[in-house]
């Protein structure tokens, strides 16, 4: 084990005995939804891993340590901090020469997970190329994670903020396998359908599995997207999302939002917009997202 990787109790168990463990990110817990709902969401999304027959094991940077596997006061006081760094794979080594408390996003949860020799991760939604990108360049780290580091990383697909066709286009330069579970359509979050139809489709946890094995008997470098639409139930229509999210856009340039800030206030917006609904939507589906990862890893043998 990495000397900069400290396992939780359930997970070095876990580790031990060989049994399937799903990462799960803290960003989400931290910058992606409010408090007491995000505490709630990650108690939550780790009993669904459990209750899926994995372990579920929550990173986050704490005391100069990557922490794999969090207690439930280790949640309680992430959820609560107001000062906690974003980190992708530019800050990560910086948070933990300084000590400081971080949350991983999906990039630098997925670099933590590979040091840690877990393979598959659960998520909301990743990071991917901002509408307008063709002006601010504003494209996440995530994308260029996933075209180097071999995690499975299961999401509802990319968030609907975001230029879902520009994002397609640059996980298909970057040789990432885009894969939408059960259906033929990319997923746009809290939507089923993004209008769009997935480069891939699979049927089956097992599937899934199978196609990252041969991915790294091909000795190809890079994991998967695996694209999971939100239950029916759950979902918010395209068409009632659409005008809410130009509102949210044009807000943030108003105030003049950028980098790091665009995501957490877009998300925000939306809640206060939607009463609510939307992080209704973003629990529901992490769930389920945590769900088949679950089985995903127990299929992968990981
Ligand atoms: N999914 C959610 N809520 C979030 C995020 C994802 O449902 O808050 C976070 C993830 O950590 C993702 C990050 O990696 O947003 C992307 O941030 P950026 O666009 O700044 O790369
Ligand atoms: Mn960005």
């Amino acid at each position: 084990m990495h000397d900069l990787i400290q396992p939780g109790a359930e997970v070095a168990d876990a580790m031990a005995a060989g049994k399937p463990i799903v990462a799960l990110e803290s960003t989400i817990i931290t910058h992606g939804m409010p408090w007491p709902q995000n505490l709630e969401t990650a108690r939550a999304v780790e009993e669904e891993v459990r209750a899926a027959g994995a372990v579920p094991a929550t990173i986050a940077v704490m005391g100069g340590k990557i922490r794999v596997g969090l207690d439930d006061a280790d949640l309680e006081a992430l959820a609560q901090s107001k000062d906690v760094w974003k980190l992708s794979r530019a800050d990560l080594p910086a948070a933990l020469a300084q000590g400081v408390t971080g949350a991983t996003t999906v990039a630098a949860t997925m670099i933590c997970a590979h040091l840690a020799g877990i393979r598959v991760f659960a998520t909301g939604g990743i990071g991917g190329v901002h509408r307008g990108a063709e002006e601010s360049f504003d494209i996440s780290a995530d994308l260029h994670e996933l075209a180097r580091t071999p995690v499975t990383v299961v999401a509802a697909g990319a968030k609907a903020i975001l230029d879902i066709d520009k994002t397609l286009e640059v996980l298909e330069t970057l040789g990432v396998p885009v894969i939408a579970y059960g259906q033929a359509a990319f997923p746009a979050f809290w939507s089923r359908d993004s209008g769009r139809t997935a480069p891939l489709r699979m049927e089956s946890p097992a599937a899934i599995a199978a196609e990252a094995r041969m991915r790294a008997a091909l000795g190809l470098s890079g994991g998967q997207l695996v694209a999971n639409p939100v239950p029916e139930a759950n979902e918010i229509p395209r068409d009632v999302m659409e005008p809410l999210i130009t509102e949210a856009l044009t807000a943030a340039e108003a105030e003049g939002v950028t980098g790091k800030a665009v995501t957490p206030f877009l998300l925000q917006h939306l809640f206060e917009a939607t009463d609510g609904r939307t992080l209704e939507t973003n629990i529901a589906l992490v769930r389920n997202n945590a769900r088949l990862a679950a089985a995903i890893a127990r299929d992968s043998g990981a």
